[in-house]
């Protein structure tokens, strides 16, 4: 008996020694493609929108969900969807996830992930540790009041101070953002590949990214957002380019992703001020 004790303590002391020893070398967020074919290594949350708060221009601290059970969540291979037709999916791999769907109930799906950024995460390029993954929002817009429309919200927060560093969130049809429209009337942005460079010293450091999507809050609207390629890694260009024949900005140039570097760079401006300081 206390050899097979001293057999399974042995074999536990290796196991562990094993997760510590790979989990150093891994890049952050696993199954970030969901390419294990589900949603392993993620918090799945949600409940229903109960409209944001507030007015306008609305911040995180707009979003309003009474728990409940999460909205749905899928993972999409080959699709063409008519909500958003110039969309290739999946964006990378064999699938992308979907959080929440074009029903309406008004709820809300959540996606989360805390994970720590190591040396595997620096980038080559310029010696800092990045987060890359690409995201579009497919969102109904029956032109409610801007607080009971149809949201989606991305960020990514240093666990630590709590900092941001990376933040988009908008309303369905919201002034100042480049929506696409699709046949079927709803609003849509091509894959947004989102690129944070993070600076040295958050190697070590803990990475939360939150992405919410919702359905309106009256309950008859639907929302949702792919998601796809949570990593350190440089992703591929989205196939079929950025919808050809649409009229659109470049995503790195849209007042969209301009608000999310601008918003990625303050975060990053106040990190260093506070550790210059
Ligand atoms: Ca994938």
């Amino acid at each position: 008996m206390a050899a097979r004790n001293v057999r399974l303590t042995n074999l536990l002391v290796a196991t562990l020694i094993g997760l510590a020893g790979s989990g150093s070398a891994l890049a952050i967020f696993p199954n970030g493609g969901f390419e294990q074919g589900d949603f392993s290594s993620w918090t799945i949350g949600g409940g229903s929108n109960q409209g944001l708060l507030g007015a306008t221009p609305f911040t995180s601290a707009s979003i309003s969900i009474t728990p409940g059970g999460p909205g749905p969540t899928a993972l999409i291979g080959t699709l063409t969807d008519p909500n958003a037709p110039t969309l290739v999916l999946p964006r990378l791999g064999s699938v992308t996830a979907q959080l929440n769907n074009a029903a309406g109930g008004s709820l809300v799906t959540t996606l989360k992930q805390v994970d720590t950024v190591t040396s595997a995460d620096v980038d080559s390029s310029d010696g800092l540790p990045h987060i890359r993954f690409s995201f579009a929002p497919v969102l109904e817009d029956p032109n409610h009041t801007p607080n009971e429309q149809p949201y989606f919200y991305v960020a990514l927060r240093r666990v630590s101070d709590n900092s941001l560093l990376f933040e988009q969130f908008a309303y369905s049809g919201q002034a100042g953002v480049n929506f696409l429209t699709a046949p079927t009337g709803w609003k849509y942005l091509p894959f947004q590949d989102v690129d944070v460079s993070l600076p040295a010293n958050a190697v070590g450091e803990q990475i939360e990214l939150t992405v919410i999507a919702a359905d309106c809050s009256l309950s008859g609207h639907g929302g949702y957002v792919y998601v796809d390629g949570f990593g350190s890694q440089a992703l591929p260009p989205a196939g079929g380019g950025q919808g050809s024949g649409v009229p659109q900005e470049v995503p790195s140039l849209s007042p969209l992703g301009l608000l999310g570097l601008i918003a990625g760079v303050l975060g990053l401006t106040a990190i260093l001020r506070r550790k210059a300081a």
